[in-house]
């Protein structure tokens, strides 16, 4: 029963505590300063930063990496992006959607990414994005915990068959019922929408992830229709309302209501700021609009937010690598969130509130009993980390070492 087991030494951990960690059989089995020797392998830390890995809460693995393909996005909007996707999708076949998803979840898991949720649009009518990616989390599961939502990308009622393809998606094993209230032909079929979504995630007692609101337009108010429902069904916190960045447009008085009924409904937040800076604005001239949800009052509020990337090199976005303190990063600049208690808010909107967003928390963290997933980056702090965005040097899923990755060395020649 030996062979798992692994001591590290001289562990920095986010409180600032110097300990040492050790790992039985994938499980995290004590966390002190000090310990005496054992006949264990041991891995010196060196007092570099030993974080619970990077959780990815909202991405699209079915489009990643086909930026360019059949064309790059001109305008830079969502619309144009759903369009380019349209055409490419025509042309997904099984192979095409594994082979482009395991490759990112790889760059993301070699930077320290151990959780990730995916969207799979499930609005073509062969559903192979969703297969594709169902299987996918069941072949990297020994590694990597995947989510995946049934996203209908094109509406719930944008074609005849989409509301009977989200079904079935969802009675095919998908984690999570998605949808795209704003997308809707109209605002009654927008709400609708959210209803049929609810209806489904309670029929197979599913979480439910929802595009919502992601336009300027301050009139797309699908929010509180989703924190409506999550009061209703007692859904809570199963329930994620992504992007919102509608809500960066309200008014202040609307504003000041519905954080009211968003307190109430403890539903989870995501935001994506690298995508969305660039997405929304499009229509303005000059004042331009940042066209990100409120993270910060949303933080202020104590409502649980995360954030994700979106997109690696596809329609929306044709940037991206993996790299989840890139995200933060962002998000510290478009929220303004500079403060130091603020930036490690948002450190945290990429670890442990991501695993909240994905109700993990009770195999995620640093503390004796819990799978011993975890990251060591080459930094001291979180607010260091978030500066400098440096190598992560290990990465440990469940006590065993996945990805080992050497910081660049700068040679002077003078
Ligand atoms: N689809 C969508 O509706 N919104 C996005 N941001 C992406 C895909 C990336
Ligand atoms: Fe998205």
């Amino acid at each position: 029963m030996v062979n798992n087991n692994l001591i590290l030494r001289n562990c920095r951990m986010i409180n600032g505590e110097m300990v040492d960690l050790a790992i039985e059989n994938g499980l995290i089995t004590a966390i002190a300063p000090n310990f005496p020797r054992l006949a264990v392998p041991e891995l010196d830390i060196k007092g570099k930063l030993v974080s619970p890995p990077f959780v990815e809460s909202h991405i699209h693995l079915d489009s990643a990496l086909t930026a360019g393909e059949p064309r790059f996005n001109e305008s830079g909007t969502l619309f144009e992006g759903i369009q380019i996707w349209g055409e490419r999708k025509q042309t997904l076949s099984l192979d095409d959607v594994k082979i482009r998803a395991l490759k990112t979840l790889q760059m993301l898991a070699a930077q320290g990414v151990l959780f990730v949720r995916t969207q799979g649009d499930v609005s073509e009518p062969s559903l192979t994005a969703l297969q594709a990616l169902l299987e996918v989390r069941e072949e990297v599961k020994d590694w990597m915990k995947v989510q995946v939502v049934a996203f209908p990308q094109d509406g719930i009622y944008g074609g005849r068959e989409n509301d009977l393809l989200l079904e079935k998606a969802v009675a095919m094993g998908a984690d999570a019922v998605g949808g795209i209230p704003h997308y809707e032909m109209t605002r009654e079929l927008g709400v609708r929408s959210v209803e049929r979504i609810f209806e489904l995630a309670q029929k197979y007692d599913k979480l439910i992830d929802i595009h919502c609101d992601e336009i300027d337009d301050e009139q797309s108010r699908f929010l509180e229709v989703v924190a409506a429902a999550a009061v209703q069904t007692g859904w809570g916190a199963k329930v994620t309302a992504s992007h919102t960045t509608a809500f960066g447009s309200y008014n202040n008085a609307y504003a000041y209501k519905l954080m009211g009924l968003l307190s109430r409904s403890h539903i989870n937040f995501i935001a994506n700021p690298l995508i969305n800076i660039t997405l929304q604005g499009r229509t303005d001239t000059y004042p331009k609009r940042r066209g990100i949800t409120r993270v910060k009052e949303l933080w202020q509020q104590g409502l649980n937010v995360s954030l994700g990337q979106d997109c690696i090199q596809d329609p929306w976005y044709s940037l991206g690598t993996g790299n989840m303190l890139d995200v933060a990063f962002m998000a510290i600049h478009v929220c303004q969130m500079t403060g130091m208690a603020e930036i490690d808010a948002c450190y945290d909107m990429v670890t442990v509130r991501g695993a909240k967003t994905l109700q993990v928390e009770a195999e995620y963290g640093l503390a004796v009993g819990k799978p011993a997933s975890l990251i060591v980056l080459d930094a001291e702090s979180r607010y260091d980390a978030i500066r400098r965005r440096p190598t992560v040097l290990y990465v440990i899923s469940r006590g065993k070492l996945l990805a080992q990755t050497e910081p660049p060395v700068t040679k002077w020649q003078p």
